[in-house]
């Protein structure tokens, strides 16, 4: 089926649609024209982000946390990112059955995976949480593990940012490593069923308190204890997601954000489309290779290079 005729049925809220839409969009097949379409409708999402070490509960939680808001009367999704896991653009084994309760009560879950994905993860799963967003889905959960910079940079994309970490021995003194102390807006201590949650709790809120986390000087990072599994803590995670969300809204910090990446995500593709441009316009490789000889310094290549009129017009 054409792209254009999947988009209007994608417009009469058809789920199949959407996920074809989204195939697409991970494929880098009509994604031009798909999020032109779509892109007027972008921006009524609560973007979640939801990052932290590999079984610390992630996909449990946002289980729990998304059929909560469904209760409230939201309509939330789930895009979940695993980067270790080859690019199926469909569901993964674990996340789905992770995901059951959220499953059955019909909510929208859409698992990738990132290796192989065509065009960078970041980009691909920013767009699909756009395609997501334009759908009507609010909140959007995003699932990553870790923070490598793939992560960092769709966790950037996210309206709130939860870190969660478990009370085993060194993950605090780990996630301050990581970079995810400053990243966080909610901290999430879950398997708080386990030993050494309090204690944990006390050592990442002496942290806070000292002010490692340097994300927003007027925003002091809410630390929340959870058990994921037993369904405790979800009332109050639900709580701090809803006065974050206030909180940038009131402030205008959203509006700074998104306009932050509006920018990042254009220039982006500034970079992609000229490098295109040039490529298809000068012989690079030959370029690069009488460079690397004669040891021009690469800066001095690409003036040249640019000066050069004669290479780019050929
Ligand atoms: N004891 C305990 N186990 C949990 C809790 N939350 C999740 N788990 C278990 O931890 C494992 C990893 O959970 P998962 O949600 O897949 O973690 P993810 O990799 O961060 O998405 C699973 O076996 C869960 O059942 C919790 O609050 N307490
Ligand atoms: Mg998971």
């Amino acid at each position: 089926m054409h792209t254009i005729e999947i988009l209007e049925k994608f417009k009469s809220k058809d789920r199949i649609a959407l996920s074809k839409i989204i195939t697409r969009v991970e494929n880098n097949i009509d994604t031009e024209i798909i999020l032109s379409e779509i892109y007027k409708n972008i921006g009524n999402a609560h973007r979640i982000g939801i990052t932290g070490p590999p079984g610390a509960g992630k996909s449990t939680l946002i289980n729990k946390l998304s059929v909560y808001f469904k209760k409230q009367g939201y309509n939330p999704s789930v895009v979940a990112v695993d980067p270790s896991s080859p690019f199926s653009g469909g569901a993964l084994l674990g996340d789905r059955f992770r995901m059951m309760e959220a499953t059955n009560e019909g909510i929208y879950i859409r698992s990738m995976a990132s290796r192989g994905s065509l065009g960078g993860i970041a980009k691909t799963t920013i767009s699909v949480v756009d395609v997501c967003d334009a759908f009507g889905f609010d909140p959007i959960f995003i699932e990553t593990v870790g923070v490598g910079q793939i992560e960092l940079d769709i966790i950037k994309a996210s309206d709130t940012v939860i870190v969660i970490l478990v009370p085993e021995s060194g993950d605090g003194i780990q996630a301050m490593k990581a970079g995810l102390i400053e990243i966080a807006d909610i901290f999430v201590i879950n398997k708080s069923d386990r030993e050494g949650a309090d204690r944990f709790y006390m050592d990442l809120k002496t942290a806070v308190d000292m002010g490692f986390s340097t994300k927003d000087k007027n925003w002091k990072p809410i630390i929340i204890k959870s058990s994921a599994v037993r369904g405790i803590g979800i009332d109050e995670i639900y709580s701090a997601i809803l006065k974050h969300k206030e909180y940038i809204r009131a402030n205008r910090r959203l509006e700074k954000m998104r306009k932050e990446r509006y920018y990042e995500e254009f220039k982006e593709l500034a970079k992609e489309k000229l490098w295109e441009t040039f490529v298809s316009k000068v012989d690079v490789n030959k370029i690069l290779e009488n460079g690397f000889i004669s040891k021009k310094s690469p800066y001095e290549l690409l003036r040249e290079v640019l000066d050069n009129e004669n290479h780019i017009r050929k």
